[in-house]
Order: C-alpha cells, then sequence, then structure tokens
C-alpha cells in the first residue's frame, strides 16, 4: 500500500470528536483486490467462528458479519495485516504498538434490509481498557442510501454503556440523559476511503434501500497491553485466556510499532 498522509489536525479532529474520515486511501489496484477478496469470502461458508450472524435471519438484515477473516482467506490477510492503516491508528490513539484485535466483512445486504442501529462497539467485547479503535473501509460508494456510517462527534467522551442488542435495540441516548447530543455527522464515502472510529463513540448505518450490497471491511486495532476480562467472545473462546491475561501472541498480531 502507498503511504497515506496523516496530519497533526486529523489526528486534533478524532481526539477530540471520537471519528476521522480519510479520502482516497486506496489506491484502485488495492480497491480492486480487496473487493475480490471480499466477495470471494461472500459466497463461501465458514463455520461460526466465523460466520457470526449467520443462526440469525434478523441479525442478517442488519448484516452479514464475517470475522477473522485475516486467518482464512489470503487476499483479506493481506489487507487487514497491512501496517500503514495500522500506523495510522497507532498514531489516532497515541499508542506505542497497536495490535489486531480482529477484522470483520460487514455486508448490508439489499432487499429487507435494516439499520445498524445506534451503538458503541466496546461494550461487546472482552477488555480491559479503552484504547482501541476501527477503521471501517468502503468497498462500494456509500451515503444514506446504502448505509454509510454515521457518527455522534464527542461521544466517545461519555463512558462505556450497556451493550445494545443489534436487532431489538435500546435508545441509547435515553442512557446519556445529561449529555448534549451533537447532530450526527453523515461519513458519505467514495469505495476505497474510510472512517476510523473510537471504540466508545456513538455510531449508526442506515438501512440498504439499493439493488447492490454495500460491503464494508472493518479492521480492529487495540493499544498493546489491551487486557482480557474474562468474558466469552467470539474471537477469544477456546483461546486458553485467563481473566487478566494480555491480548497479545499471534492471534493478535502487532501491526504498527512507533519509533
Ligand atoms: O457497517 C455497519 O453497518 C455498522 C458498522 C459498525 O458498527 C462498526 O464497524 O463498528
Amino acid at each position: 500500500m502507498t503511504e497515506h498522509p496523516l496530519t497533526e489536525q486529523q489526528v486534533a479532529f478524532f481526539r477530540q470528536n471520537g471519528f476521522v474520515q480519510l479520502d482516497n486511501v486506496l489506491t484502485p489496484d488495492e480497491l480492486e483486490a480487496l473487493r475480490r477478496a471480499a466477495d470471494e469470502v461472500l459466497s463461501q461458508r465458514y463455520d461460526t467462528h466465523i460466520e457470526t450472524s449467520a443462526a440469525n435471519p434478523e441479525y442478517q438484515k442488519v448484516f452479514v458479519q464475517k470475522v477473522n477473516l485475516w486467518r482464512v482467506h489470503e487476499g483479506i490477510r493481506q489487507y487487514s495485516l497491512n501496517a500503514r492503516l495500522a500506523e495510522i491508528a497507532r498514531r489516532l490513539i497515541g499508542a506505542q504498538r497497536v495490535r489486531l484485535w480482529h477484522d470483520q466483512l460487514l455486508t448490508k445486504m439489499p432487499g429487507d434490509s435494516k439499520p445498524s442501529p445506534w451503538h458503541q462497539d466496546r461494550p461487546y467485547w472482552p477488555m480491559i481498557g479503552y484504547d482501541q479503535l476501527s477503521c471501517w473501509m468502503a468497498l462500494d460508494d456509500v451515503d444514506e442510501n446504502n448505509g454509510c456510517m454515521q457518527f455522534i462527534p464527542g461521544s466517545h467522551l461519555w463512558g462505556e454503556l450497556e451493550p445494545i442488542n443489534l436487532v431489538t435495540p435500546q435508545d441509547i441516548f435515553a442512557l446519556v440523559p445529561d449529555k448534549e447530543v451533537r447532530s450526527p455527522y453523515v461519513a458519505r464515502l467514495k469505495a476505497g476511503s474510510c472512517t476510523f472510529h473510537h471504540a466508545l463513540t456513538f455510531h449508526y448505518a442506515g438501512a440498504n434501500h439499493t439493488d447492490r450490497p454495500r460491503r464494508a471491511m472493518v479492521t480492529i486495532y487495540m493499544a498493546d497491553g489491551t487486557l482480557y476480562n474474562g468474558k466469552p467472545h467470539v474471537v477469544t473462546d477456546g483461546a486458553g485466556l485467563q481473566a487478566g491475561e494480555l491480548l497479545a501472541g499471534d492471534l493478535f498480531p502487532v501491526l504498527a510499532e512507533g519509533a
């Protein structure tokens, strides 16, 4: 991947707002390779550690979710383990080193599509510490009509709330009655552009009203030093981790390191 400059202003924007949009991050060739890989994994069946939405048709209306694809598909591995996106993540979160938590392909299918309700990511993850962020890469042009991401500026500073049920969601805004909720930032993106969002940022994506899938490749990074809290999760189940242990080793590779 070619270098993508990240300015101090963009870092400051992320720290203040909990997200940042970066345009034209992938070259046309990189985008094409990632789309090809995504379509291959979409057409394949994997076990339930990867096909996390497959058992629930209502969940699949929100998105078809395939997790940890870097472990099973070479094309996705090339993308998810690349150091350049990880270095952007490292600088945004301000860590000495970042590891991959997991990747996921999120596809909003056309037809009977539902919004991804307002939620934070971090309540789903079995971790101690809050230095995590996601890169949401558009594989298709996205806007409000097919489920682009939306973010509430500053909401990453409101702490960890209860996990939102993605199929029958609670109203997350009712959980922060004392906060002044700013208007959402609507992240309309060209394919090959992305957003980064903090693990505590409130975010949402509308339903897909078009007749084509909306494909997004998400890579999630955590600061080195993040600890496992012992709770069940599809990514850590069966890994033999004890509560309080470092999320480290080959399952969570270091992808970027500061000087
Ligand atoms: O792509 C979507 O519809 C939602 C994505 C999301 O919630 C995330 O990447 O954390």
